[in-house]
């Protein structure tokens, strides 16, 4: 037989298997790097100490306790601003290759805008973590924006006022001249959806606005433009001496057909298109998907929306926003089984606009985050889809992991969600070709979860929350995590 014959018989799955052995025994690629991950006002405490000026979330949840479920708030967190040399212990014997954390803006920037002041204090601290990394052998992956938006700011408008965009520029310019040499990857933002839609049309999270159907859509295009404006000036100033990369996490839950009907399998794509294209497609080409911009101004034109509730790019910013990425951050948690609602969303909102209901398969193992259901082929299905759908860029898995209500030391069902999802990077690489250049566990520690308080917990190392030392205390799941990474693959 002749080696083309071969190639034509020989499936390209049954080629790597034979040449990586069974699908268990695949291993990470040699370049592939292992992190986890934080954020700031999850982790840090110190809300107002040494300067720090106070963030939406601050403000929120000292006015309003009972927004949160067990009305807890960051003020102490895992009071990392005072621990981070034990952090940093925990990742170097975890044995990550990179940590990705974020930078509060109001301990850099305590009023916002920079012309306001910045904070020597706040500067060093982030300094000194850097440091304490590299000294580690670990390297910073840095977040610019994980949704604690400086409450000067927020006060006019946080970003529903497009002066916010400079002001998010010079703040990320300060970043680089400071971090630049040290922090070769940065991400701009931490999920638009989550910050945008939630903050300012669903009212879930800071500053928990009820814009429904305006306010998520306005934030997001301001946060575009920011993300845009920063990757320009990012390439025009600093990265030919510091070298560095810049990305982007986004949110991608995995859209299933509820059914193999047609209808459901065009809900998911639409589904698609307002969960992932909506953020990516601005960035890859410039602009709002077509079919998206169509459908929106169609229904706000007859809702009395002129202009429509969907902001336009200027020419200006269209060429600024179009290929403004060096690599794609996904955040990968979870699957919902899609169909066309048969019963009306309220009018107008997001859901209204995409028109597609969500639903969980009964059969789903359940975290303690209602919303998070194990459901592993979704990983791979995302890699899949993005590297098919959106040409195959570098994709970090900047986001995964799985909640408890407990901090049981034994977590087994994280350990098994982890397995799973890992095993799926695996297939979406092995089988698929995909582009995936690391993988990023949520999270190094359990954490202030947001609304959801301290009744979420995410971490692989518990925390005492009730003790003033916060006791960092590894789980199961850190060990296993810690095998996973010396070994490059998964061991059963
Ligand atoms: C992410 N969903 O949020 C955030 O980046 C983290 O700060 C957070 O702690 C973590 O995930 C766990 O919640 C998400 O509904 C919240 O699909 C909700 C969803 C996804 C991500």
């Amino acid at each position: 037989m002749t080696l083309p014959t071969i190639w034509r018989f020989t499936s390209l799955f049954t080629l790597l298997v034979f040449v990586t052995g069974e699908p268990s025994n695949r291993t990470f690629p040699n370049h592939f790097k292992f992190g986890v991950a934080t954020s700031a006002y999850q982790i840090e405490g110190a809300w107002n100490e040494d300067g720090k000026g106070e963030s939406n979330w601050d403000h929120f949840l000292h006015q309003h306790p009972e927004v949160v479920v067990d009305k807890t708030n960051g003020d102490v967190a895992c009071d990392s601003y005072h621990k981070y040399k034990e952090d940093v212990k925990l990742l170097k014997d975890l044995g990550v290759d990179f940590y990705r954390f974020s930078i509060a803006w109001t301990r850099i920037v305590p009023l916002g805008r920079k012309d306001s002041g910045i904070n020597p204090d706040g500067i060093a601290y982030y300094s000194n973590l850097i440091d304490e990394l590299l000294a580690n052998g670990i390297e910073p992956y840095v977040t610019i924006f994980h949704w604690d938006t400086p409450q000067t700011l927020e006060a006019v408008g946080g970003w529903l006022n497009s002066t916010i965009i400079d002001h998010y520029v010079s703040y990320a310019r300060l970043l680089f001249e400071l971090y630049g040499e040290r922090v070769k990857h940065w991400l701009t933002f931490n999920e638009f959806s989550q910050f945008c839609e939630e903050g300012y049309s669903t009212g879930k999270k800071a500053p928990f606005k009820t814009l429904v159907g305006v306010g998520g859509y306005q934030c997001t295009h301001n946060a575009l433009i920011a993300h845009a404006k920063t990757f320009d000036m990012y390439v025009k100033e600093f990265k030919y001496t510091q070298k560095g990369l810049i990305g982007l996490s986004v949110d991608t839950a995995w859209a299933e057909p509820k059914t193999d009907s047609i209808l459901d399998k065009l809900a998911a794509e639409e589904e698609f298109m307002f969960d992932y294209a909506y953020y990516l497609h601005p960035i890859m080409a410039g602009d709002y998907p077509a079919a998206l911009k169509r459908k929106i101004n169609f229904k706000s034109f007859f809702q009395g929306y002129h202009p429509s509730r969907l902001p336009k790019f200027s020419r200006q910013e269209k060429k600024l926003l179009k290929g403004s990425f060096d690599f794609i951050g996904l955040n990968h948690y979870t699957t919902s089984l899609c169909s066309w609602s048969t019963t009306k969303f309220p009018s107008p909102s997001k859901l209204d606009d995409c028109g597609v209901k969500q639903s969980q398969d009964p059969s789903w193992k359940i975290s303690a985050s209602p919303w998070l259901a194990q459901v592993p082929y979704g990983m791979r299905k995302v890699l899949v889809w993005i590297k098919e759908n959106l040409n195959n860029p570098p994709l970090l898995i900047t986001e995964n992991g799985w909640s408890t209500s407990d901090s049981n030391l034994d977590d087994e069902d994280r350990m098994e969600y982890y397995k799973k999802y890992l095993a799926e990077v695996l297939n979406a690489i092995h089988d698929h070709g995909c582009n995936v250049i690391g993988y990023t566990a949520w999270s190094l520690m359990d954490n202030m979860e947001w609304a959801s308080g301290y009744t979420e917990k995410f971490g692989l190392v518990r925390v005492d929350f009730a003790s003033p030392n916060r006791t960092r205390t590894p789980k199961d799941s850190f060990y296993m995590y810690q095998t996973i990474i010396k070994n490059k693959k998964l061991i059963d």
